[in-house]
């Protein structure tokens, strides 16, 4: 399961609140392999350069960020080790794709 994700970081482990400054969105592309998500920044294809991330999903929980108004199909991930992102999808389709992928595993 892949494609391209916009992210925001809203608490950090413990759910502790994110702080200014590390709180915008990203864009990143995403690919789901068993358990781990894998977070390239999309920059990275360009020029060579750029962190991935890695995120376990085991023991996650997705669901459509209802909450949140300010941008269309964006869900909200809960890490076992309690950090909350938002992730903004290209589509509601593949906003719901990857939150049945990610509650699958
Ligand atoms: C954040 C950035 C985000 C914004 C967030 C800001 O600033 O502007 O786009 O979220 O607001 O803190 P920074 O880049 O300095 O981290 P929204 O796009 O959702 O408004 P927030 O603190 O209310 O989450």
């Amino acid at each position: 399961h892949k494609g391209f994700l916009k992210r925001k970081a809203h608490a950090d482990i413990d759910g502790k609140r994110t702080p200014w400054g590390k709180r915008s969105w990203k864009t990143f592309y995403a690919m789901l392999k068993g358990m781990v998500l894998y977070l390239q920044k999309d920059d990275y294809v360009k020029d060579g350069q750029g962190s991935d991330e890695v995120l376990s999903v085991h023991h996650a929980l997705a669901e459509q960020a209802l909450q949140y108004t300010k941008r269309p199909h964006v869900f909200r991930l809960q890490t076992a080790d309690w950090r909350v992102f938002l992730f903004e999808a290209p589509t509601t389709e593949q906003m719901n794709s990857w939150i049945g992928r990610i509650n699958l595993v």
